[in-house]
């Protein structure tokens, strides 16, 4: 701790090592694959950690809903690592596919929030994300942080693993601590914008939201917070498999969000807006700032600030969460206590 208020070791760096990653190094270096298990939000958090993971560490990852890996019958050795991803730590279904890949011998690394909670308990290791214990049942900030601590997992894992350039990992170490300045201004510049668009869509049937590569588990993410908190069905969808089917429900009354940040998929992504576009959807879409091309085809448009685009989805999805909040609010829902949903889902 003084080392970091002397400016000589990086927050994120202290972050880890205090969680205890350094315990279970030798098991992470030896690992087959990690498993990553979880419900919910938390499990968009864990499929947005797989792309981040295969990319900069090298290792196989899987993605489980815990609610099915625990009936399932899973292949589980003593060389496999899993991550649980929980806010409340109370989730049955994830406590219950815990235990059973521990009885048969994987190592449980832990990303909670509630110190002390059951999850929190049966794990070898983890990290806290100590994001606050609101009121409100949809998972928000935790999701933020859930997100910065598996990008800092993945940054950690690559450096042990010998898989990143240290230029690479100075930029996104920079990148990250500049995240809070760039959420404080998606908060305080887009938010009458957002709310304007919240109010000219709240009546709509059905949205749906599509992205790529990095932004596609942040598309799922809008979808369920949308789903949520405002009662409006909603489905999320990688924006290439929109030709597959989902097109068909593209007609004038429907608001496609598109996450359409600038990565190495940006041209695909235009090239999907341009369909919506010509089957007269209307087009939301979540922007890099100065991007003119996103700009002239989005009926709206919210822009965020832009940075790398393994870190771009972190920033992308609170434009997603504020739009909820405000088609919710202007339907007259209590977004804090939503119908049907609870902060722990125990049973
Ligand atoms: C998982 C979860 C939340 C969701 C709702 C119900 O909870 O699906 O993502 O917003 O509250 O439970 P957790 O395991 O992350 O606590």
């Amino acid at each position: 701790i003084t080392d970091s208020l002397r400016g000589r070791l990086d927050p994120i760096e202290l972050t880890l090592r205090l969680s205890g990653l350094e315990k279970i190094k030798d098991k992470l270096l030896q690992a087959r694959r990690i498993i990553i298990v979880a419900c919910g939000t938390s499990w968009h958090a864990g499929l947005l950690a797989e792309y981040w993971i295969e990319e900069l560490a090298r290792v196989n990852v899987e993605v489980e809903y815990a609610s099915e890996f625990r009936y399932r019958n899973p292949i589980i050795t003593p060389e496999d690592v899993i991550i649980a991803i929980s806010q409340s730590g109370e989730t049955a279904d994830t406590l219950v596919a815990l235990e059973k890949a521990k009885a048969q011998g994987a190592t449980i690394f832990g990303i909670v929030n509630v110190v002390g909670s059951s999850i929190a308990r049966i794990t070898d290791a983890g990290i806290y994300t100590h994001a606050g214990h609101e009121i409100g049942v949809a998972s928000t900030k935790a999701f933020i942080t859930q997100l910065t601590v598996l990008l800092s997992f993945a940054l950690k894992l690559a450096e042990y693993r010998n898989t990143i350039s240290p230029e690479l990992q100075k930029q996104l170490f920079k990148e990250m601590n500049d995240l809070p300045s760039k959420v404080e201004s998606i908060l305080t510049e887009s938010k009458d914008s957002i709310k304007q668009i919240a109010e000219k869509y709240k009546n709509a049937g059905s949205f749906l939201y599509l992205g790529r590569g990095y932004n596609f588990p942040i598309a799922l993410e809008g979808a369920l917070k949308l789903k949520e908190i405002s009662y409006i069905h909603a489905e999320g969808y990688p924006a290439a498999e929109m030709k597959h089917g989902p097109i068909a429900l593209v007609d004038e009354n429907l608001p496609v969000v598109f996450i359409a940040t600038k990565d190495r998929v940006h041209e695909k992504i235009i090239s999907n807006m341009q369909e919506i576009k010509a089957r007269r959807g209307k087009l939301i879409a979540v922007v890099s700032q100065n991007d003119q091309l996103a700009l002239g085809l989005a009926d709206d448009s919210i822009t965020i600030p832009e940075t790398h685009e393994l870190i771009s989805p972190i920033l992308a999805v609170i434009p997603l969460q504020l739009l909820s909040y405000y088609v919710g609010t202007g339907r007259g829902i209590d977004v804090d206590k939503p119908r049907n949903l609870a902060k722990s889902v125990t049973v």
